[in-house]
């Protein structure tokens, strides 16, 4: 049996969960907050974050350690290329969203979602307006030079690096942030594909049931 420990709004979370979806495998989902400090979440999750995964027992943080364990033991729709150089693109591109873009989309989440809806807390604008005048056109150039006119980011197939970057710009629009066609037009068109997509619409859906906004 697969589990998946962590809320489904986080961007880590929703990464295993695509991956799990795409792959048409069953989980059950834990709906743990990030940095849960009780003890049996700690045992799992040494750095106090989401997600984990629980396969029969056996358990795996780190959503890049664990979306190859599933890839590896689920081969069936692999999303990490054979080729090498495909691979290595995919994987680097994983870790470019995993890092880079995310660290921008997040913000904006946390800035104008968590903060006002969830935590009472005012938007910090001189945090956005620094993510939107410097991060983020930082993360999305690179990206624009990335994108193929049209298909996946990586090969002929869905991989890794689409999850990745597709995770972090559903957390970027409840962010209210969204990528301008007219300065990126490859990111555009191709995350208009993306994000329409079957598995994805569908995450969305069942993340967003029952949210009041
Ligand atoms: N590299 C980790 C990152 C996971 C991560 O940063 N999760 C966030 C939630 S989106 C978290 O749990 N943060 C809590 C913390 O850093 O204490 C992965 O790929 O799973």
């Amino acid at each position: 049996m697969l589990t998946v420990h962590g809320v489904p709004l986080s961007p880590f979370v929703r990464k295993l969960l695509l991956t799990l979806e795409y792959k048409g495998l069953e989980y059950e989902n834990v709906p743990v907050f990030p940095a849960d400090e009780s003890p049996e979440f700690r045992a799992i999750s040494p750095l106090g974050k989401v997600p984990v995964l629980d396969h029969d027992g056996f358990t795996v943080a780190d959503t890049s350690v664990s979306c190859r364990y599933i890839d590896r033991v689920f081969p069936e729709k692999p999303i990490y290329p054979e080729d090498p150089v495909l691979e290595a693109r995919a994987c680097w591109l994983e870790e470019f969203a995993d890092t880079k873009l995310i660290e921008n989309c997040a913000g904006l989440f946390r800035q104008r979602f968590l903060n006002p809806k969830f935590y009472n807390q005012p938007t910090d604008e001189a945090v956005v307006q620094d993510i939107l005048d410097n991060g983020m056109p930082e993360a999305l150039t690179y990206l624009e030079t990335q994108v193929p006119e049209s298909g996946y980011l990586v090969g002929d197939a869905l991989s890794i690096a689409d999850i990745a970057v597709v995770t972090c710009f559903i957390q970027a629009r409840y962010g209210d942030y969204d990528v301008q066609g007219d300065e990126y037009p490859k990111l555009r068109k191709y995350l208009d594909q993306a994000l329409a997509s079957p598995i994805v619409t569908a995450r969305v859906e069942k993340e967003t049931e029952g949210m009041p906004f």
